[in-house]
């Protein structure tokens, strides 16, 4: 790409992602500077002159009707060209939830985020359960099933170098999934304007090494349990 405008992706769908966005970039600003660039031209070509008197052109018969048409079509064959594109990136992401290595509830509220992984039965409610306040840990290259919820208005999951962005409802469970590709500290921002710490609404996503991660776990478990 002609610059670095998008950090760094993370995910094995990251690519895929970007060159959507890359492609619809793309294609807005070719159509943005030839019709701004028709606009000045036709601006300037047709200015006021003395003794041409101006014509009020209201649209109506075929020969000017036609220009409006051709350039509803050209926008209708625009849209079409982008969703043939991102219909495949969708049903992967949105549509078809892939087998996944590791389940993770994300409880939001406003202004933070709780992380809630299952005891061996699954359980996010038993005493076993691990609960993890504004860091979220995964291990990586696994495929996380994370099942989102909030507990009063609707927030937004972002992770931007995962490229995953997903509204959290309340009264609702919304089922996402990602992976990642490469071990470190990445973003988790609240994307949907939900009040007043809105901003302030953060967590960390840490990639670790399996080793980092099931040791992770092992000390967040002696801290909620008092060390035992
Ligand atoms: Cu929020």
């Amino acid at each position: 790409m002609l610059f670095n405008y998008l950090p760094e992706g993370i995910s094995s769908f990251s690519g895929d992602i970007d060159s959507l966005i890359h492609f619809i970039y793309l294609l807005t600003a070719f159509f943005f500077f030839l019709f701004e660039g028709s606009l000045i031209f036709i601006i300037l070509r047709y200015r006021q002159k003395k003794g041409v008197k101006a014509e009020h052109v209201r649209g109506e018969k075929w020969a000017e009707l036609k220009w409006v048409l051709a350039f509803v079509f050209v926008i209708m064959c625009l849209d079409f060209a982008i969703d043939m594109r991102s219909t495949k990136v969708w049903d992967m992401l949105k549509v078809n939830l892939p087998a996944t290595d590791v389940d993770i509830k994300v409880v939001a509220k406003q202004f933070d985020w709780t992380f809630i992984y299952p005891d061996k039965n699954g359980s996010y409610d038993s005493a076993d359960a691990l609960s993890s306040y504004r860091e979220l840990h995964v291990p990586v290259g696994k495929k996380i099933h994370v099942i989102l919820t909030s507990k009063d208005v609707i927030h937004d999951f972002f992770l931007p170098e995962v490229r995953l962005k997903q509204d959290v409802m309340p009264g609702r469970e919304i089922n996402a999934w990602f992976d990642t590709t490469k071990v470190g500290t990445y973003h988790i921002v609240c994307n949907e304007l939900c009040g007043f710490g809105h901003t302030r609404m953060l967590a960390v996503l840490h990639v670790d090494d399996e080793k980092t991660y099931e040791n992770w776990k092992i000390q967040l478990y002696k801290q909620m349990h008092g060390g035992v």
